[in-house]
């Protein structure tokens, strides 16, 4: 396998990238330069109207050079297809000037960014930036098992992770800086759940329509955090305004925090439902009462995208190739016990699983089964879970690192398991001897309206897959 671009490589490329966008004085995708030049939380609202939405923010040329760092975001509006070809009323962060509509120019989500320890904001779907990306998200094993007929050893801290749109990474000892700028006619915010001293929240404020408004966040400890708009909870994050904050020390970026599993790579999973009629209303700029109206999601997305779209079998190539690197899951086996937190046949080799970041942003409480392998489930909502001693939270939740055949994701939660990607326990020697090429298991979930969309297609709602590789698929 080739060596990757160096980290100092893939700096040095987005800063010309955003060069080269400032020449053609396009917005930008990359956040450090561009920028309006207005102040904290000032307003160039006298000119905003609803029929002017998006036109009334200006994004003057800069006068000074602004703070290194700065992550842009636009609240936008916008339409977007469905699985069945509907298009509904979203709302969303992107990373420009949204043109409304129905296409990319909404700008409806944030392209994945990580803000470094050093204070850069560098867009990239690969996590660490220096590290070998995975061929179609597949990383390659280092070597055959000696001890285990057609099994392997993983490469030890070699790979990166494709991570999905929506995607913040921040490493510990940086700072994430967001401007925030309110294309919409009434107030949004951002605002980083959990993630202040003491599990408080780290908001922008409430941003008036055409103004800006800013948030800082010191990296919080190591994990997986949610940022959202809470306004009218949970309409505003159900309309499209959420994103996924990963918090990552670059010194350990193969452990998601101190005493957690090392993995071979990660993925991140996004649950999101969509709820047309509340949709309407608010396209339409008319309140949204959830409890009058209560939710009804006829669509349920997985990293944005929902059936034969989620499983990378369209006709266009380059969905199915972002779902195969960002979204279904894909190893080589090994022989492997996840709860040893990996077994090390050398410096250079391991035998690991892969992490799994659940997050569910939406409002459906989710049971995500995974067929093939049990998954074995470590860390909740910034919890390590206890290997002995477990207990039960207030809640009732199983507080206890523990094999997990189906994962229950609440809303807003979040959660992480270790997929071993190993042979499954019920394939005999016989079966596992006779392989011809990889084994893909399904992963559906339990809650049974979310396998489908528009209120009965089948099974055209949160579905993913995930291969066990097969001994033809580039086996050294
Ligand atoms: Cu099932």
């Amino acid at each position: 396998m080739a060596e990757g671009p160096s980290r100092r490589e893939l700096l040095l490329a987005a800063r010309k990238r955003r060069d080269d966008d400032d020449r053609r004085g396009s917005s930008s995708t990359s956040s450090t330069s561009r920028s309006s030049t207005t102040s904290r939380s000032s307003t160039s609202s006298s000119t905003t109207s609803r029929s002017s939405t998006s036109s009334s923010i200006t994004t003057a040329a800069p006068t000074s050079e602004p703070p290194r760092g700065v992550l842009h975001v636009w609240v936008n509006e916008g339409h977007l297809p469905m699985v069945d070809g509907t298009l509904v009323y979203h709302r969303g962060y992107g990373d420009r000037l949204g043109g409304g509509g129905t296409g990319p120019q909404a700008a409806l989500t944030l392209p994945t960014q990580v803000v470094t320890r050093a204070g850069d904001v560098v867009s990239s779907r690969l996590y660490p930036l220096d590290a070998a990306p995975p061929p179609a998200g597949l990383p390659a094993p280092a070597r055959p098992d000696p001890e285990h007929v057609g099994q392997f050893l993983v490469r030890r801290r070699y790979w990166a992770s494709y991570l999905p749109e929506r995607t913040v990474v921040l490493e510990t000892g940086g700072t994430l800086r967001i401007r925030l700028h309110n294309t919409l006619p009434a107030p949004h915010e951002l605002a980083v759940v959990g993630a202040g001293p003491g599990g408080s929240t780290v908001t922008t404020g409430l941003v008036d329509p055409g103004a800006t408004g800013e948030l800082e966040l010191p990296a919080p400890a190591p994990g997986t955090y949610v940022f959202c708009d809470r306004g009218n909870p949970p309409v505003e994050r159900v309309l499209g305004l959420f994103g996924v904050l990963l918090v990552v020390d670059p010194d350990a970026a193969w452990t998601p925090y101190p005493g957690g599993p090392e993995f071979e790579r990660q993925w991140v999973w996004m649950c999101h439902d969509v709820d047309p009629v509340w949709a309407r209303a608010a396209s339409r700029g008319e309140p949204v009462d959830p409890v009058r109206t209560p939710a009804v999601p006829r669509y349920f997305l997985l990293n944005g995208y929902s059936g034969f779209q989620s499983l990378g079998v369209t006709r266009d190539r380059v969905l199915n190739r972002l779902r195969h690197e960002d979204t279904l899951i894909a190893g080589f086996p090994r022989q492997v016990d996840v709860r040893d937190f990996g077994r090390t046949a050398d410096g250079a080799t391991a035998v690991l699983g892969q992490l799994l970041r659940l997050v569910n942003p939406g409002i459906v409480k989710h049971q995500l089964h995974f067929h093939g392998n049990h998954v074995w489930t470590v860390w909740r909502n910034g919890t390590l879970f206890p290997r002995r001693g477990g207990y039960l939270d207030a809640a009732g939740h199983v507080v206890a690192q523990q094999w997990e055949d189906t994962v229950e994701l609440n809303a807003l939660d979040r959660k992480d398991s270790v997929i071993p990607v190993k042979r499954p326990p019920d394939a005999t020697e016989l079966v596992w001897r006779n392989r011809s090429g990889p084994w893909r298991y399904p992963m559906h979930c339990h809650a049974e309206p979310s396998q489908t969309a528009g209120g009965g297609l089948y099974p055209g709602g949160l579905v993913a897959d995930w291969t066990l590789a097969g001994p033809t698929e580039g086996t050294p």
